[in-house]
């Protein structure tokens, strides 16, 4: 993290509870540098997470007000919040899992609303806090402690999701492009009313250590060489296509 936004972090931190290699620490610095950008005051932002390694993004590092929440509640505590305070700029930051498992409902109706949130996804593909089971977000074919043999299920395509239900911008990066990432979660942030970033963050310990890719290189750059355009994607076939990241702006 560069001096320049230790400004944003909680006093008193004695490290953060990533593995090494884990992309949600590259996301906590993208996030940062693009409120950075939009230049609110820390104390008209609010952060909302759930539960899960990525729900350790925000909270304790960011030093603003934080809500560190119930599994899948983070869109429903964090409506609740900018409900009872229109001036704050309130974001999301959780996990796959949280954001699209068990908090799905709650992901959807809030963008049919328009609620005005940033929903940031950091997308492991996985259930890693937990143990790396099966998330609706994992590949078809990846293994995961549920799914030793591979996964048979077709995952969700987030952006288009959110899109279908009316989110008002929605966009995809990985953390290997951090600077688009960040462009995106700033653009995000500036558009008004829910807007969603599915931010791909490689999981080294549950998703790569069961999939050949333990080896952080390999994974990263294996996440790298699957990032397509939303136009190459949909000239694909529907298998090939869902073993790739469409990587842009989808509504914008
Ligand atoms: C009601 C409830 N069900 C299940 C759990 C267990 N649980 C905690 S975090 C989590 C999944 C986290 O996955 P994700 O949101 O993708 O975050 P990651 O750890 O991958 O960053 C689960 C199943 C819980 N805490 N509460
Ligand atoms: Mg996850």
């Amino acid at each position: 993290m560069s001096r320049a936004m230790e400004k944003y972090l909680r006093e008193g931190l004695a490290g953060t509870a990533f593995c090494p290699g884990c992309g949600h620490g590259i996301l906590l610095g993208a996030v940062l540098r693009a409120v950075d950008r939009i230049g609110v005051k820390k104390e008209d932002l609010l952060f909302v997470s759930g539960i899960g390694c990525a729900a350790w993004i925000p909270s304790p590092n960011i030093g603003t007000d934080t809500l560190h929440t119930l599994h899948g509640r983070a869109v429903a505590f964090a409506t609740g919040a900018k409900l009872a305070n229109p001036k704050l700029k309130t974001i999301v930051v959780s996990g796959d899992g949280d954001l699209t498992s068990i908090g799905g409902n709650h992901l959807i109706h809030a963008a049919r609303r328009n609620v005005d949130l940033t929903v940031i996804c950091a997308d492991n593909q996985i259930y890693g806090m937990t143990g790396g089971q099966t998330a609706s977000t994992t590949p078809v074919g990846a293994k995961s402690s549920t799914d030793p043999g591979g996964n048979i299920y077709r995952p969700f395509d987030l952006c288009k999701l959110v899109s279908a239900a009316g989110a008002r911008y929605t966009a995809r990066y990985p953390v290997t492009q951090p600077r688009k990432l960040i462009d995106a979660i700033e653009k995000a942030l500036r558009q008004d009313g829910f807007t969603f970033v599915d931010a791909v963050s490689p999981c080294p310990t549950q998703f790569g250590r069961r999939n050949q890719m333990a080896n952080l290189k390999k994974l990263y750059s294996t996440v790298e060489s699957l990032c397509v355009t939303p136009a190459e994607a949909e000239a694909m076939d529907e298998e090939t296509r869902l073993h790739h990241f469409a990587i842009g702006e989808f509504v914008a």
